[in-house]
């Protein structure tokens, strides 16, 4: 079913009107409470007069990563800090994390993005979600918990881990959907196969919320055939709100955004510039009705393309594509660009692999390495390389033909990759320490 009709289905006439509308407060709020947009304006030589709707947004400047940590704590609050009544925070591999601070509005606004898409899989009163995202300053759990809230549906706040005690509880407590990592939801769906004690088949398990991270296609069939739901992409991130910048809808046909919202566009990040509709690029965003800590422009590192015509399901809401990485977490592997992504989409071609992974990139006597790490369905596990050899040739195959980078690949015994909880990590890249 459909959330709220009136914005996710809007007349694109109308959405432009209601997003022009809310781009000039944006601006002018900005402008007048956050001393680093004024400034940035004022060196754009751009006034909030000169915005005048919608499509004078690329008069406006860009805002980064790098950005909100200089800004660090609250820098780019707009509102008395007495207004707050929320902080949460993603955790940056180095430094300061970025901070987003939210007020009672804000909160709402941001538990409604979750409902919209959580009311795709129809959860309403009598529905129990599974809240496996950690919970914490990272917006994955109370983001979903509060989007399940307005569902008016039962939360189980179970948090990341302990994944036995998950399992036995997912069963016990009849939890219809879980939210997580598509990672860890492969980790329980994994446990829930190998359990004595609980089995999917007892289970009422009908939907999973995924996101948080990149997943490909492959991982979706894997997940709904293993853990019996239908499996919907979540997206979002700290800056915007955390989860529910946009969902899937039953077609699961690209991730609508909730552009009443926020904002989206789709840049060249070389020269900034705007793509073509329907053009790869990095996607940035502008809040629209935040109050807290409005945000002009972000530039997300996420790289994908958007289409606009009306979906199936009846929403016009635009709709992104799977994203295929970060620009950050691209590797470049004797000149070769490769996103981990598509290691994934090739190991979820072929049955006998799980689609666990990891890479290990490094420098060697002035020569790229590029070792694959995977792990073959215990059914078909055998530690002799002659058995070995006939699971790695098609997939080293496959993996030049589809990246044009020849992988050194390792089988490793079942359970040898790490499970991860959160967000996987799949790169080590040695080459960053020889620098
Ligand atoms: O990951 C918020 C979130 C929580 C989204 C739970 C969905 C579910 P951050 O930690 O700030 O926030 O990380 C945001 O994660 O820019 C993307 O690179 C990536 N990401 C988030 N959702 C998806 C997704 C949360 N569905 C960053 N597909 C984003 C691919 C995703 N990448």
């Amino acid at each position: 079913m459909i959330h709220n009709p009136k914005y996710e289905c809007m007349s694109r006439e109308d959405m432009r009107k209601l997003q022009s509308e809310r781009l000039i407060k944006t601006v002018k709020i900005c402008y007048e409470k956050v001393p680093f947009y004024q400034k940035k304006m004022d060196d754009m030589g751009v006034k909030p007069e000169d915005i005048k709707s919608i499509d004078d947004i690329n008069k406006l400047p860009f805002t980064t990563k790098t950005d909100l940590r200089d800004e660090y704590p609250f820098g780019l609050e707009a509102v008395p800090h007495s207004e707050i009544r929320r902080i949460h925070a993603s955790s940056g591999t180095t430094g300061k994390p970025v901070v987003a601070t939210y007020t009672e509005n804000d909160l709402a606004m941001w538990a409604e993005g979750v409902a919209r898409v959580m009311a795709v899989a129809n959860i309403g009163p009598g529905d129990t979600i599974q809240i496996s995202y950690g919970y914490g300053l990272f917006t994955g759990g109370l983001g979903a918990h509060d989007g399940a809230a307005v569902r008016g549906a039962i939360q189980l706040p179970t948090s990341a881990g302990n994944t036995e005690k998950q399992i036995m509880l997912m069963q016990d407590f009849g939890a219809t959907a879980l939210a997580c990592t598509p990672s860890y939801a492969m980790r329980l769906a994994e446990a829930i196969h190998d359990s004595k004690i609980v089995s999917v088949h007892q289970m009422k398990l009908r939907a999973g919320f995924f996101g948080a991270e990149p997943w490909t296609e492959g991982m979706r069939k894997e997940l709904e055939r293993k853990l019996q739901i239908k499996a919907y992409d979540i997206y979002g991130l700290t800056e915007m709100c955390g989860p529910g910048v946009g969902g899937e809808c039953e077609c699961q046909n690209g991730t609508h955004l909730w552009e009443d919202m926020f904002f989206p566009e789709i840049i060249n990040p070389d020269t900034l510039k705007p793509c073509e509709p329907g053009e790869f690029g990095e996607l940035v965003f502008t809040s629209l009705c935040k109050e807290a800590m409005p945000i002009l422009r972000y530039r997300t590192r996420d790289l994908t393309r958007l289409r606009y015509e009306k979906c199936k399901c009846g929403r016009t809401a635009v709709r992104m594509d799977r994203i295929l990485g970060r620009s950050d977490d691209m590797i470049i592997i004797r000149g070769v660009n490769v996103f981990p992504s598509q290691i994934e989409t090739c190991l979820t071609e072929f049955p006998a692999f799980q689609p666990y992974y990891f890479i290990t990139v490094d420098r060697i006597y002035n020569e790229d390495t590029f070792d694959l790490d995977v792990e073959l369905k215990s059914q078909f596990f055998s530690a002799d390389p002659q058995d070995q050899m006939k699971f790695i040739k098609p997939l080293y195959d496959r993996i030049v033909s589809m990246v044009g980078v020849k992988p050194n690949i390792h089988i490793l015994p079942p359970y040898g990759i790490e499970r991860s909880m959160g967000k996987a990590k799949h790169v080590n890249d040695k080459r960053n320490f020889r620098a």
